[in-house]
């Protein structure tokens, strides 16, 4: 499936692969242990435990390979875009950045919704150069590698081919922080009637994982962090897809807001959300 690398490449795929595995069986171990969970804090504790429990696992693993590479992950860094935004850029000098988020789709996992990944990007000089989105319920593995593609169980991904917003299944995410609400409601109110349907499923990077696979034709969500996105834009653009903020500019990795796309819809839907300025 991967042929042609560089060793240099190959070995960093690899140890993303490797390393989203090892995460997500883990995680899937802990679906449903509720025992200690009878209050809120203590499901807010066991979160916790799972969140960071899976996010040391990948900083040991990729540390043990790549001791001299930085890593940016969810849950070393304070809630929050100023601590998000100040932590890209304290690591923003790292020829290698990981970046990675152990858990995205927490709140499903604590209600065994069966819609959650573990997200892994390796950039290079600021450019991802290496996405892994891995759903461990349904054993889903999407892989992507510059230059070289995107893959989900040896198939190669291809975006799906809706030219027209009326035909297109787009999804978006509502992060639970009250600044977007009226946002979040305008895109809907905006796109509903306008698309085929509006799926709204708790996973930034799942969701661009089924863009990049044809499932979706189209995604966008504001107030995401970069660890959300990183991995789910290689994935597209080796899909064959695109990924921009809402003004339609490149995607990179300080980008919060985005609108993710199978590329042929991908300015009426711009259009539309600037319409209802519901992409800020
Ligand atoms: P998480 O599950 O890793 O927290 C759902 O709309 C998306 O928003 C998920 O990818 C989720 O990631 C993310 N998210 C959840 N809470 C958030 C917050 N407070 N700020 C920004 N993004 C959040
Ligand atoms: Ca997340």
């Amino acid at each position: 499936m991967l042929a042609n690398h560089t060793l240099g490449s190959k070995s960093f795929t690899a140890v993303a692969i490797n390393t989203a595995s090892k995460a997500g069986e883990w995680i899937q171990s802990k679906l449903g242990d509720y025992n200690s969970l009878h209050t809120k804090s203590a499901m807010n504790d066991l979160v916790t435990e799972v969140d960071k429990g899976a996010e040391t696992m990948i900083r040991n693993l990729i540390q043990t390979h790549f001791p001299k590479h930085g890593i940016l992950g969810e849950e070393s860094v304070e809630p929050g875009p100023d601590a998000s935004r100040q932590a890209l850029a304290k690591l923003s000098g790292a020829e290698y950045l990981w970046i990675v988020d152990p858990l995205d789709g927490t709140t499903n996992f604590v209600h065994g919704f069966p819609f959650f990944a573990v997200s892994i990007a390796l950039a290079y000089k600021g450019e991802v150069i290496v996405g892994v989105v891995y759903n461990p319920v349904h054993n889903e593995l999407f892989v992507a590698e510059k230059g070289k593609g995107a893959y989900v169980r040896g198939r190669r991904l291809r975006v799906s081919a809706e030219a027209k917003l009326s035909d297109s299944l787009v999804a978006t995410g509502f992060p639970p922080d009250k600044d977007h609400a009226a946002v979040n409601m305008r895109g809907l109110q905006a796109l509903s009637g306008k698309v085929r349907n509006i799926r709204v499923n708790g996973s930034a990077a799942l969701h661009m994982a089924y863009v990049a696979a044809g499932r979706l034709s189209g995604f966008w969500e504001v107030g995401l962090n970069p660890w959300d996105i990183a991995a789910g834009s290689l994935l597209i653009s080796e899909s064959g897809g695109m990924v921009t903020d809402p003004l339609g500019q490149p995607y990179n990795l300080n980008v919060r807001n985005v609108v993710a796309s199978n590329g042929l819809i991908h300015q009426q839907f711009i259009d539309e959300l600037k319409a209802a300025e519901a992409a800020e």
